[in-house]
């Protein structure tokens, strides 16, 4: 409920800048810089701050995985990681200054680290954040070492990279299980695995296991349970927001099982001559539909597994990559619309795409905490006093009708939220209040609190 700090950048009002924008895009709901400034002068200071040597991506990064290394104390988190790309078609002459991106339009990746808990779902913040660009500046191939394939080897880094930061970063936690999906199915990130996380990681190749190939070797297990699950498929490319996705209903089997991974037989893959022992967890949609092809995921995991329990739990873990997906559609054209910047260098680019997700987590923290359940209410309000005077300010808003009272249990953080939402304006009828109305509320509310402890001589 504090501002969201980006960072410090040297400079007091620097820091003061970076929390202007993100709170800006918060409010507004736009990554634009015209529409998140509140006008023309906040306009041409964050455009500076943009644009200055001291602000970046980096220092964004260290702040926001100094919060979350707080929040993920004693608790099992899931360190997901992915890359999202934004690209820029037909617009090759105004972004001269990026490397090609998807069917050569120009553009830029940024691949973060996100933590979420795993008994509650929670985001929880970020844990690493890597945006670039390729072919251009430090990006550029390096023409000195000729037997690499320069692009691929630094994409795939970034796995590496985002597990070993995510160990770091994430330290206070009870347990670490970094989420990867096909992309991050590559030899070097199990054998270059922090020991202080576990990895899982859904399979796309079929490797050489001490044995024989790994998809047989589920092919040979049992089933060891049959289940239920509903699913949402992802939108598919030109489908609008608008258009429903049906979520699928299907009868999905279980195998589990041990196999042992051989390294690769060359390549530069630091020797690691030992096969590495996996859990292997294959779901199957059994009975599909015709004419559509069934699902089947084969999840690599460091997660020991016993039980069918423990295999369920694992299909869970992976599941819950949607909150990546989500991120990502927060900060593109679903959300802030960070693809209709019209920010061209690719200094300020950056740092503004950083500013971006950072304002994407926020919002869909705030949208979270609208039904916050039973989490208590000292998630975002850590005293006493001001949980009294959120108290005395709550019971002026309810009204006479059942409607209008505060249906949370008290001192939730969903209780809370209730307030929040009546101060942003919302008023207990129709759909539930949006992330502008959260953003707006929050803000008053610790407005009110501080008010309230004044008048009676509390601060
Ligand atoms: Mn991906």
């Amino acid at each position: 409920m504090s501002e969201i700090r980006l960072g410090y950048f040297g400079d007091r009002r620097n820091g003061a800048t970076g929390s202007e924008l993100v709170e800006g895009m918060v409010r507004s709901g736009s990554a634009v810089v015209r529409k998140a400034a509140t006008g023309r002068a906040a306009e041409v200071r964050i455009g500076r701050w943009l644009g200055n040597a001291a602000v970046t991506v980096e220092e964004m990064a260290a702040t926001a995985a100094r919060r979350v290394g707080r929040a993920v104390a004693g608790r099992t988190i899931l360190a997901i990681q992915d890359t999202t790309t934004i690209t820029f078609r037909g617009q090759e002459a105004e972004y001269a200054g990026l490397g090609q991106a998807n069917d050569k339009a120009p553009g830029f990746f940024i691949h973060p680290t996100i933590a979420v808990d795993a008994e509650t779902d929670h985001l929880l913040g970020v844990a690493h954040a890597e945006i670039w660009t390729r072919g251009t500046g430090a990006d550029a191939p390096d023409r000195s070492r000729r037997n690499q394939r320069p692009v691929e080897q630094k994409e795939t880094r970034r796995w590496i990279e985002g597990a070993a930061r995510a160990a770091e970063t994430l330290a206070e936690a009870a347990q670490v299980i970094v989420v990867a999906d096909r992309e991050g199915d590559f030899y070097a990130n199990f054998a270059s695995r922090p020991p202080t996380v576990d990895l899982l990681v859904r399979a796309m190749h079929d490797r050489s296991i001490v044995g024989g190939k790994l998809f047989a070797a589920a092919d040979a297990w049992r089933p060891a349970d049959r289940r239920d699950i509903t699913a949402t498929p992802p939108r598919p490319t030109g489908m609008s927001k608008k258009q429903r996705r049906t979520p699928r209903h299907m009868e999905v089997e279980i195998r589990f099982g041990t196999v042992a991974l051989r390294p690769p037989g060359s390549g530069n893959v630091k020797a690691a001559s030992e096969p590495i022992g996996l859990t292997l967890v294959d779901v199957r949609e059994v009975n599909a539909a015709p004419g559509r092809s069934p699902v089947r995921w084969r999840l690599l995991t460091t997660l020991a597994v016993a039980t069918v329990e423990d295999a369920w739990r694992v299909v869970d873990h992976y599941r819950r990559r949607w909150r990546i997906e989500q991120v990502f559609r927060a900060m593109k054209s679903d959300g802030l619309g960070l693809n209709r910047t019209q920010v061209r260098d690719r200094h300020r680019l950056f740092n503004l795409s950083m500013a971006a997700l950072v304002a994407a987590v926020r919002t869909i923290q705030l949208v979270d905490a609208r039904s916050g359940g039973s989490r208590p209410a000292t998630d975002v309000l850590d005293d006493e006093d001001r949980l009294d005077a959120a108290e005395a300010i709550g019971k002026s808003l309810e009204g006479k009708t059942e409607r209008q009272k505060n249906p949370h249990p008290r001192r939730s953080l969903a209780w809370l939220s209730w307030i929040a939402a009546r101060l942003g304006g919302w008023h207990c009828y129709y759909k539930p209040p949006g992330p502008k109305t959260m953003h707006s509320g929050w803000e008053h509310l610790n407005q009110r609190i501080e008010g309230y402890r004044l008048a009676r001589g509390d601060l």
